[in-house]
């Protein structure tokens, strides 16, 4: 178990211990691999006792581990960064002092960027255009001329900035950025980390808003996390990710970022063979009171047979940002939802699955998803990721290495800072939001827009509270314009509290198209501490295996009658040996529901392509809920025309309070 005792949460962990274990359920590769890096943990001494443990076991000091005074990351400039063995020499020694409580060499895994796919979309012209989803495009274009456009040469190709119709796409299906614009809102005093391959801070467009005290380099220990240089530019990615986010303004350079006034600090991570703990750990929680928020468009492999996520120190991290970050307030970590297609299920990534998190999936300029898109019951809301294939330069225009521009920026990489973009914006028009508080701002204030799903198995439905959702895109596309307004008005939000609604241990086999439905019954912990009537994030633990791991498929049922695929099939998973263990899967689907009543779960083995019969075994299924005892957007003031969403909430809630 974690050691809960050491940390203190507000947000979780001290009541579910848990709600911090969800690493049991990865399944690593055959061989581990181990790396240069020892986390060391000291009884007494602090900093200055392990600068001196360091020196005279042949380490090199490296920092403090979360700004903690008791626990410190080594390394040895003897062992290779990656071997296959563990040296439990080195580890002997370190251990030897009497000062030293715990040395643990940090183990290596595989963390890939979510880069360029070819895009496989379907033509619109391909599709019936009277099919319901399509027909029914809701017309809300507006013309809304606020100022002047920028002047920058690549503006007129930023179709998700301003969308007219150029490359093939819809007009007006952009992120309304400069509504937020035209009120005022460039993300003047807000900071934004790229946790990436490192930035080109050199750059004519990014150099003036390059926040350079808040960045580092974790992948060679330095303040300058400029790209490593490698022939075919394998190391644009943070940089084209910057350029999204705080590109400058009418300066003849490339194109505009979402928050132009807004700074970028460069955390490069990425680029070494393997990742560790340590490193992700220290990267997210990096000075968390200067770094407002931190983007992530990288994660476990995308081949849609890994479970994997945050591993103890980075779940550590990522906590502690959220109760303690931003003086209180909370980090807002966005993260990309992955690039691994239908194929692949983004709730068996445990980062973009996280509450903590806001994951964030992609649509291309005429509303779909991209063929490399991954989707899941725990996607918040979209951006824009790419145009169409069959125009070349309908990617995401921006910044690129060396002083250079791009036009095909692409993948869900590119969608993540783009939504980090305008939650800059909306806290600079409101410094006091918490990490909560942007969640219920993206739910409230997304939109349907002309987002459709071009294989017609997701559609667009109401949740009991009447919120829109749909699997693919979340709540929706973001509407900086919208968010911004809302989130100058905010009211704080009422606690939220964490209730175990009930827990189903029971052997229980499955086989292929031979379903189990299992039932929990629950008052939601009423007249208790944890009491909650107004959902925000649901969990449900389950503990689950099966000859084909990839074919199993589970449904939840919420009392409301909302229903989220919270694992959908994995074609490609094989794994047969353990399955999911206690893992975490969790839906946004039911936001702002009642949760009292009876929640369904619906576990079953699929056939696979060659049709064999699977046995699937069940074991465990605990359900958590997260959300408010009283309604959340009580306090807040809203109109009928302007914050339609908010406001149909809201009488309902205040309506339920009532009977
Ligand atoms: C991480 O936590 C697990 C339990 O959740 C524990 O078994 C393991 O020893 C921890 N790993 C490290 C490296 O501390
Ligand atoms: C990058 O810029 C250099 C010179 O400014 C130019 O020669 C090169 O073609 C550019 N590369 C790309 C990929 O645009
Ligand atoms: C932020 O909070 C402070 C202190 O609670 C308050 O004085 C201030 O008006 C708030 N600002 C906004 C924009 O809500
Ligand atoms: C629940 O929703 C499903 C569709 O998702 C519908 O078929 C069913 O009738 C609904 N049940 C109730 C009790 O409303
Ligand atoms: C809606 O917003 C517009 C533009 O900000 C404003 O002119 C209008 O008065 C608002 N309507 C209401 C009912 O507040
Ligand atoms: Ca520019
Ligand atoms: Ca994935």
């Amino acid at each position: 178990m974690v050691d809960i005792k050491s940390w203190i949460f507000k947000d979780c962990c001290l009541v579910f211990s848990l709600l911090c274990i969800s690493i049991v359920g990865i399944t690593t590769g055959d061989q581990e691999v181990l790396t240069n890096s020892w986390l060391v943990e000291l009884s007494e001494g602090g900093e200055a006792a392990a600068r001196d443990i360091a020196k005279r076991a042949g380490f090199s000091y490296v920092s403090p581990v979360l700004g903690s005074d008791t626990e410190f990351h080594f390394i040895h400039n003897a062992v290779p960064k990656t071997r296959f063995r563990r040296s439990i020499l080195h580890t002997r020694k370190l251990k030897s002092h009497p000062f030293v409580k715990r040395a643990v060499q940090q183990t290596g895994f595989v963390r890939s960027k979510r880069g360029y796919k070819p895009l496989k979309g379907v033509l619109l012209s391909d599709l019936h255009i009277n099919n319901p989803e399509i027909g029914q495009l809701i017309n809300d274009e507006k013309d809304v001329v606020i100022g002047k456009d920028p002047t920058d040469p690549l503006f007129d190709k930023e179709w998700f900035l301003k969308n007219r119709g150029q490359s093939g796409g819809i007009k007006g299906l952009d992120l309304n950025v400069e509504a937020a614009w035209g009120m005022g809102f460039t993300g003047k005093g807000v900071t934004t980390a790229i946790m990436d391959d490192g930035i080109d801070y050199l750059h004519e467009d990014l150099k003036y808003n390059y926040n350079s005290e808040a960045s580092y380099d974790f992948s060679s220990n330095d303040h300058f996390p400029y790209p490593r240089y490698t022939d075919t530019w394998f190391n644009s990615h943070g940089t084209r990710c910057a350029g999204e986010i705080a590109a400058a303004r009418d300066n003849d350079v490339c194109g505009v970022g979402v928050a132009y006034d807004s700074k970028v600090a460069g955390l490069r991570m990425l680029d070494q063979p393997f990742m560790t703990d340590l490193i992700e750990a220290n990267a997210m929680g990096h000075m968390p009171n200067i770094i407002d928020i931190y983007s992530a468009s990288w994660g476990p492999t995308d081949d849609g047979k890994t479970v994997d996520g945050p591993r103890n120190l980075t779940m550590r991290a990522i906590v502690k940002g959220v109760n303690e970050g931003r003086n209180g307030k909370g980090n807002i970590y966005v993260w990309a939802s992955g690039d691994g297609g239908q194929e692949d299920d983004c709730n068996c990534d445990g980062y973009a699955a996280s509450m903590w998190t806001i994951s964030i999936n992609s649509a291309t300029n005429d509303g779909q998803t991209a063929g490399y898109d991954e989707s899941c019951s725990s996607t918040l809301a979209s951006t824009f990721s790419n145009g169409k294939s069959t125009i070349r330069d309908a990617g995401v225009a921006t910044t690129d290495l060396y002083n250079n521009c791009t036009t095909t920026h692409s993948g869900t990489s590119a969608a993540a800072p783009e939504a980090a973009g305008i939650f800059a914006l909306a806290l600079e028009a409101n410094r006091n939001l918490t990490w909560r508080d942007m969640q219920h701002l993206t739910v409230l204030t997304s939109k349907r827009n002309r987002l459709f799903d071009p294989y017609l198995k997701h559609f667009w439905q109401y949740n009991g509270a009447g919120l829109e959702f749909n699997h693919l895109f979340g709540y929706g596309v973001l509407d900086a314009g919208a968010m911004v307004y809302m989130a100058n008005h905010w009211k704080p939000l009422p606690e939220r509290f964490h209730c175990t609604a009930g827990s189903i241990k029971k052997e229980m086999n499955f086989g292929t198209n031979e379903p189990i439905t299992l039932t929990i019954d629950t008052d939601a912990c009423k007249g208790t501490d944890n009491e909650v009537n107004f959902l925000e994030h649901l969990q449900a633990f389950v503990t689950v295996k099966s000859s084909y791991r990839g074919n199993i498929v589970m449904h939840l049922t919420s009392p409301m009658n909302t229903t989220s695929m919270i694992l959908s099939q994995r074609p490609n998973d094989d794994e047969h040996k353990n399955g999911f263990t206690r893992w975490p899967f969790m839906t946004t689907h039911t936001w702002a529901e009642a949760p009292r009543g009876t929640w369904t779960l619906r576990v079953e083995n699929i056939a696979g392509k060659n049709n064999e019969y699977d046995d699937g075994l069940f074991r465990e299924w605990t359900l958590v809920l997260h959300g408010t005892r009283d309604p959340p957007y009580h306090h807040q003031d809203a109109d009928e025309e302007n914050q339609t969403k908010l406001f149909k909430v809201k009488r309902m809630h205040d309506m339920a309070m009532k009977n």
